[in-house]
């Protein structure tokens, strides 16, 4: 199998370190690309144009990272996905929170790229709003998967990766010191090692 990613993509991001985390790397080979150049192997596995996508040996390419980290998690016995009940919705709510938080930092980044006359400022502060919602959230919902060693905390640890990355100036480390520990705890993981974003990014 192939999985199309961007280097500083965090979605995709997710995907890798799950491969890592399981020891998937001889199943599925990572392929780098810059989807704003509309690669046609790219486009040719998901119409949508974005990564992550996962052209597999059999059957349509999965886009989306909450589906391919599915198929992913399929891959090998140990489960970072409860199969069912309560812990299952609650970490796939949490990647849903993540993956949100995520969206926002990256809409917010998009505006905020435009020429000044032309940004519209409306759209900026209702994410960086939102931003600062989930993050309290996160903060306070932290005791569901500070400890976790599954798919929810890998990725609200990608999510805060991303604030580093594009949102720096947010200062989540001062504003919410209760979620360092956790952060530093999956920096220092071999996945998220391998998975950083490239230095100057
Ligand atoms: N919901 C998707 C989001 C994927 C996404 O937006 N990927 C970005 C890169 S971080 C992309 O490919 N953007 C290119 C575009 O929007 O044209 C997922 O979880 O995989």
């Amino acid at each position: 199998m192939k999985l199309y990613v961007s280097p500083t993509s965090p979605y995709a991001r997710k995907c890798r370190a799950l491969i890592i985390e399981k020891s998937l790397e001889s199943k599925i080979q990572v392929v780098e690309c810059a989807p704003l150049d509309d690669a046609a192997d790219l486009l040719a596995a998901n119409p949508l144009g974005k990564v992550p996508v996962l052209e597999r040996d059999r059957g349509p390419a999965l886009m989306d990272s909450p589906l391919i980290c599915e198929l992913i998690d399929t891959l090998s016995d140990e489960n970072w996905i409860p199969a069912r009940g309560e812990s299952r919705f609650s970490v796939l709510r949490q990647q849903a929170l993540a993956d949100g938080l995520i969206d926002l930092i990256m809409g917010r980044r998009i505006e905020m790229n435009r020429e000044p006359q032309v940004r519209w400022p409306f759209w900026a502060e209702r994410w960086e709003r939102a931003i600062a919602r989930t993050m309290a959230a996160l903060e306070a919902e932290r005791a569901q998967f500070e400890r976790s060693v599954d798919l929810g905390a890998l990725a609200v640890a990608a999510a805060l990766g991303y604030m580093d990355l594009r949102y720096g100036e947010y200062g989540w480390r001062e504003r919410h010191p209760e979620l360092v520990a956790f952060a530093a705890r999956w920096d220092a993981r071999d996945s998220f090692i391998q998975t950083a974003p490239p230095a100057g990014a």
